[in-house]
């Protein structure tokens, strides 16, 4: 046992015990958190409503480790819904029973009942996030995961003066939970959220004199780390800061090589880590920080609202107005529909590949996939009025024209128990069965089928991905985040894929490494990773709609031979269905 080396104020009052593990002369930690599920008041666009918490904080409480350090997180449910948690972008190696999506590696957390989730942090340092995974309980449930480099080990960029998460989120004034309810109902579109928030503030309210705009008070001529997170529920962002650039500096947990830019594009699941060096500014000089979507949606199909927060310079106590922040310029952002800004932004991404931190890319891959998601319909129950995108039908996503329905019971499970007979069938399409022109004309037949399937991958499987976007009611982005793996981006492209002209033009030098990567609208995006972590993974569009709709899937990686390469056994804690 041991005090804590990281600042107290870091730490924040829930980490309450730290013990340190000597081996092979370096040190690790253990760090235990005890999250406990509460409903919670909070007053947002000037109503005040009972959310579900961590601990009764909105947005959650921090968790902070070092790389290579084990996190111990005790959640207790003492609210009246089904919980999990996923702490988003963790590699959980050998760990699958803590990665947390409801009925794929575990059943949820019911009212009353605790579950101790027990990871390593391995290979990774920069910003993740936790969040609920089951329904839509993380529009509420959210936090950062900081995870700072090994003991004695320092940045590969500028020491920062400060390090701030910012975190965007999207809020409803009504109950998301009735909001997703009503949409699986009708199966029509979800309603739109009111409002963005950066940090949990909506910014300057236009209907009352509340105080809900989140204030970045800053030194001038210091450099600042802001770890951002997209937590947005259905929504790519742009964020930019009046008069200010940015340097990026890290892109899910993964160093990059340092890229300059005025705006940031960020996915939901995303996360980011970026320098602001302030300048030298005036005391009280204030600039707007403001973010709205990227959206290739029809209008009115998703929250076209801006958020808006304010960096100030040195200010002391004093407050500003409402009214004042409302009379400083918004920050210009790209269009909306800026689709070709966002296919150029994501191409400068490169992965910091140096010695210290290689990028250890496949050069070879034993398996290819060529995955087609988008939307489609599915029929209308017949005893149902249907408001889908036409007559009688309901919204669904998938890829290669498969919904994937969710099973009523674990599939880490029953894969582990050898039970997998009536829970899931290992037949998923590696490739479409109906090859058509996915970024033409909306194809006649829209309709997808239902069923549970997964990939079965041998371990140590290196593997090539090819996602395409299909334009079938619509081209949209779909940020695809893969449980349990980074991979890496190896190429990217408009329109159709093409498997002779493309693959020779894959960057299997220094690709950046992402766990959530965007598919482009009417394009393609190709990944690859190495299947060295036994378990079963989630893989879904991390647009919440889009996963409620079926554009997910799960890959089964099996044992290796040694004993380091099998799944454990489960928890003894582990909640049943
Ligand atoms: C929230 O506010 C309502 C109405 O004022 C009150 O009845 C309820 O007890 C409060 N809930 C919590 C968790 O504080
Ligand atoms: C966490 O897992 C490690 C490794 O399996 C184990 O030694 C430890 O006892 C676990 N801790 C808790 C609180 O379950
Ligand atoms: C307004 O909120 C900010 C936090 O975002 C806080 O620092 C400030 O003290 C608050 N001002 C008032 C008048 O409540
Ligand atoms: C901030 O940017 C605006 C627009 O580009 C410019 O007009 C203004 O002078 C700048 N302000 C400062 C303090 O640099
Ligand atoms: C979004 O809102 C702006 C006004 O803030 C409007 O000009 C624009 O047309 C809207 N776009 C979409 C796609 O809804
Ligand atoms: C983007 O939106 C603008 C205005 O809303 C529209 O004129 C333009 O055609 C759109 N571009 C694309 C590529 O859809
Ligand atoms: C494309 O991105 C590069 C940085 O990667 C930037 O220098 C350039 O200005 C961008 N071009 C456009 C048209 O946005
Ligand atoms: C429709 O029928 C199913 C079973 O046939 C039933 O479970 C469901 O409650 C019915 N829904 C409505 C809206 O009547
Ligand atoms: C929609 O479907 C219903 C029942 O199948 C049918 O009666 C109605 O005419 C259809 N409406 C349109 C606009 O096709
Ligand atoms: C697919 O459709 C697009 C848009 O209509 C068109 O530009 C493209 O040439 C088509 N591709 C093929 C292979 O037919
Ligand atoms: C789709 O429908 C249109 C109009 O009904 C028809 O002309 C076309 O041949 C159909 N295409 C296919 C591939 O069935
Ligand atoms: C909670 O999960 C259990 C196990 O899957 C399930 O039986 C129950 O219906 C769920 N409760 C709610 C309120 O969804
Ligand atoms: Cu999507």
């Amino acid at each position: 046992m041991a005090a804590s080396f990281l600042p107290s104020s870091f730490l924040g009052v829930f980490l309450f015990l730290t013990c340190f593990v000597y081996l092979n002369g370096s040190t690790s930690t253990t760090r235990h958190y005890k999250f406990n599920i509460r409903m919670q008041n909070v007053t947002r666009l000037c109503e005040t409503k009972s959310i579900i918490t961590v601990n009764g904080k909105f947005p959650g409480p921090r968790v902070v480790a070092r790389e290579g350090d084990r996190v111990v997180i005790k959640v207790v449910n003492h609210v009246s819904k089904n919980i999990t948690i996923h702490w988003h972008g963790i590699r959980q190696l050998q760990s699958a029973w803590a990665d947390g999506p409801a009925y794929i590696t575990q059943c949820p957390i019911q009212p009353g009942q605790s579950y101790v989730y027990n990871f390593t942090i391995t290979g990774q340092r920069g910003t993740l996030w936790y969040h609920a995974h089951i329904s839509w309980i993380r529009a509420t449930l959210y936090g950062p995961i900081i995870i700072l480099p090994k003991r004695h080990e320092s940045y590969p960029f500028v020491k920062p003066y400060k390090e701030i998460p910012i975190i965007f989120g999207e809020w409803w004034k009504a109950d998301p939970e009735a909001v997703i309810n009503q949409a699986i109902q009708t199966g029509a579109g979800p309603n739109n959220s009111d409002t963005y928030t950066i940090n949990g503030f909506p910014g300057p309210s236009k209907n009352c004199s509340a105080n809900e705009t989140y204030r970045l008070k800053v030194k001038p001529g210091k450099t600042y780390l802001l770890r951002m997170i997209n937590a947005a529920l259905n929504d790519e962002l742009f964020f930019r800061i009046a008069n200010h650039t940015f340097i990026v500096v890290d892109t899910d947990a993964s160093y990059v090589k340092p890229f300059k830019t005025d705006t940031i594009y960020i996915a939901p699941g995303q996360t980011s880590n970026v320098l602001l060096k302030t300048k030298n500014f005036k005391p009280n000089a204030k600039y707007l920080m403001a973010a709205r979507p990227y959206s290739t949606a029809a209008s009115g199909t998703f929250d076209n609202t801006t958020v808006i927060s304010v960096l100030e310079y040195d200010v002391g106590k004093t407050t500003v107005a409402n009214s004042s922040i409302k009379a400083l310029p918004v920050p210009p952002l790209p269009q909306i529909n800026a689709t070709t800004f966002v296919a150029n932004w994501t191409n400068g991404l490169r992965s910091l590949a140096n010695a210290r931190f290689p990028a250890n890319v496949p050069q070879t891959t034993q398996r290819r996939f060529f995955f087609a998601l988008g939307l489609g319909t599915t029929p209308c129950p017949k005893n149902q009025t249907c408001q889908g995108p036409t007559n009688q039908t309901k919204f669904a996503a998938g890829i290669n024209n498969v919904s994937f329905t969710m099973p009523t019971t674990s599939l880490l499970n029953a894969h582990f128990l050898r039970q997998s007979n009536g829970v899931y069938t290992t037949d998923f399409p590696t490739t479409p069965l109906n090859p058509y022109n996915y970024t033409g004309t909306t194809p006649n037949n829209t309709m997808m089928t239902n069923g549970t399937k997964v990939v079965v991958l041998p371990y140590n499987t290196t593997v090539e991905l090819v996602m395409q976007g299909t334009s079938t009611l619509g081209a949209e982005n779909h940020p695809l985040h893969l449980h349990g793996y980074n991979f890496f981006v190896v190429g990217q492209g408009s329109g159709n894929f093409n498997s002779t002209t493309d693959p020779p033009n894959f960057n299997l030098v220094d690709p950046v490494e992402r766990n959530t990567v965007g598919v482009p609208s009417g394009g393609w995006v190709a990944i690859r990773f190495r299947a060295d972590n036994p378990g079963v993974w989630f893989m879904h569009c991390h647009i919440e709609i889009h996963i409620t709709w079926g554009l997910r899937m799960a890959w089964v990686v099996n044992d290796g031979k040694l004993s380091n390469q099998k799944l454990p056994p489960p928890p003894a804690d582990l909640p049943t269905c």
